[in-house]
């Protein structure tokens, strides 16, 4: 396993729309396992493909792996697709590795359906809620190049974007120092 760099915003790949896997083999595996390293090292809850520069439609999530058990649930979603989304909306503060050090609350369906092929390719139903909900249409949200960022006003949007770049210059310029 490794652990790759997580993409942030501006940058373009994560504008992209991911692309459906063929085939759940070996290779679609590994970049599963090295996405979950690297999700787990961040730390996160999800992650898309797409963020560590794979445009594909693949997922990682474990929502519950901060709890004082220490039980690791890690998740696999590949080609998901969503349905049933319950008229009922929810809002929870939305962080994202992609857009570090920022958060904003965003308001999502509550509950959901999801459609997907799981570790070892096999279909998958499931509904979701709360937390999980949340999550996984954040995710799918990456697949189709979308931020959480990309909800809320152009305003405070735009004040979020100029924050990374700065971010940005300013890590880069420490590196040359260094
Ligand atoms: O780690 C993450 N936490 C989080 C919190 C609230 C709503 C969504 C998320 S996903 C995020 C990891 C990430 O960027 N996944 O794409
Ligand atoms: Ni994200």
């Amino acid at each position: 396993m490794a652990i790759k760099k997580i993409l942030t915003a501006p940058d373009p790949l994560l504008k992209t729309i991911s692309k459906p896997v063929e085939k759940v083999d070996d290779e679609i595996r590994k970049l599963m396992d090295d996405m979950l390293e690297t999700m787990y090292d961040a730390p996160g809850i999800g992650l898309a493909a797409v963020q560590v520069g794979v445009p594909l439609r693949v997922i990682v999530m474990d929502i519950s792996w901060n709890k004082e058990d220490g039980i690791k649930e890690p998740k696999y979603f590949v080609n998901p697709v969503i349905s049933n989304k319950s008229k009922d909306l929810s809002t929870y503060e939305e962080g994202c590795l992609s857009v570090p050090d920022q958060y904003a609350e965003i308001e999502r369906p509550e509950k959901c359906v999801i459609n997907y092929l799981d570790y070892d390719g096999k279909e998958k139903q499931e509904e979701v809620e709360g937390l999980f909900a949340t999550c996984i249409q954040h995710e799918m949200d990456h697949l189709e190049g979308i931020l959480f960022i990309d909800h809320l006003s152009k305003l405070k949007k735009n004040l979020i974007v100029k924050k990374l770049v700065k971010s940005k210059k300013q890590s880069s310029k420490e590196r040359i120092v260094a």
